[in-house]
């Protein structure tokens, strides 16, 4: 039987609300994964650095009326080098954790422009476009919030599905099918990838989770029917530091996967704690997956 150990400690030692994303320690000896991990290869030096001579995207920040929220809300939007309106591109909704806010990918050091610039520049990547909401939907959907924001979090799927898909469908040259559509995010977001992803297999095809936070539902109540998970999902992808105290969330869903022969990958990044270090590594490497 597999065991997994993780303290209520960790949990409480998280409620102080924090602008940054927490530093999840992991208690040495308290976690005991009885998982398969898949292979962890290193990203190329230079990964997520500037690089001179190759063409840049941009960041635009739009604003989408949300009908579930009842407000204006924002969002980033990358768009590749060369972006031209008569092409259609996939999408990849990208998820900030319970500190962040819109602009944490961009501002908090997760250089998810220069990770896809470099990646296009490699050909490394299908077209695609990359939107970085506010996943705390909520009026007050500041950073300010803290884990009390996290039931906001869980209601997020509406506003998304309900009104931003349909706003960037609109307004951006983009597929409008599930084919062309992934869902990745870190920690809180990592958990909202997960439980939205696979709970709405007609909306996305693609699920990444980066360090997913404990909002994560428990497999089963995630992939409640395994034959239509491995008939409608096209990659079920997850990576966690080593070092995270998180890395149970991620674990059990593998586990389960594992057992009922669902397709799945989880990496372990050796080290890895909770933060940009690995979440950059699953952009990295998600990017090159999916579409
Ligand atoms: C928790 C520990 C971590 C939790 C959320 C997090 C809601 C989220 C961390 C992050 O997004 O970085 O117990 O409960």
């Amino acid at each position: 039987m597999k065991k997994f150990y993780v303290t209520a400690l960790l949990s409480l030692s998280l409620m102080a609300a924090n602008a940054q994303e927490p530093n999840i320690p992991m208690f040495g000896g308290q976690q005991n994964l009885d998982v398969n991990f898949d292979p962890y290869v290193a990203a190329p030096q230079g990964f997520d650095q500037e690089r001179e001579g190759i063409e840049h995207g941009t960041i635009q920040l739009i604003e989408y009326p949300s009908e579930s929220v009842g407000t204006v809300r924002k969002a980033n939007v990358y768009l590749p080098p060369k972006y031209d309106k008569n092409k259609k591109y996939s999408v990849l909704y990208l998820l900030h954790g319970i500190g962040g806010d819109e602009w944490e990918w961009v501002k908090d050091g997760g250089v998810p422009n220069i990770i896809m610039d470099n990646l296009y520049a490699d050909k490394k990547v299908k077209d695609m476009i990359v939107v970085m909401p506010n996943g705390r939907a909520a009026k007050d959907d500041s950073r300010a919030g803290g884990y009390g924001s996290a039931p906001a979090f869980g209601e997020f799927d509406k506003d998304l599905i309900g009104s931003l898909i349909p706003y960037i469908e609109k307004n951006f040259s983009v597929y409008t099918d599930k084919d062309h559509r992934a869902i990745a995010g870190l920690s809180m977001g990592g958990g909202q990838s997960l439980n939205f992803g696979l709970g709405n297999m007609d909306v996305f095809a693609y699920v990444g989770g980066f360090s997913s936070a404990p909002n994560t539902k428990p497999a089963a109540q995630l992939i409640p029917d395994v034959e239509k998970v491995k008939k409608e999902n096209k990659l079920l992808w997850m990576v966690c530091g080593g070092a995270d105290g998180l890395i149970y969330n991620s674990a059990q869903l593998k586990s389960f996967c594992d057992k009922n022969e669902v397709p799945c990958t989880f990496i372990k990044y050796p080290e890895g704690r909770h933060d940009f270090v690995v979440w950059k590594y699953g952009l990295y490497n998600f990017a090159q997956l999916i579409f």
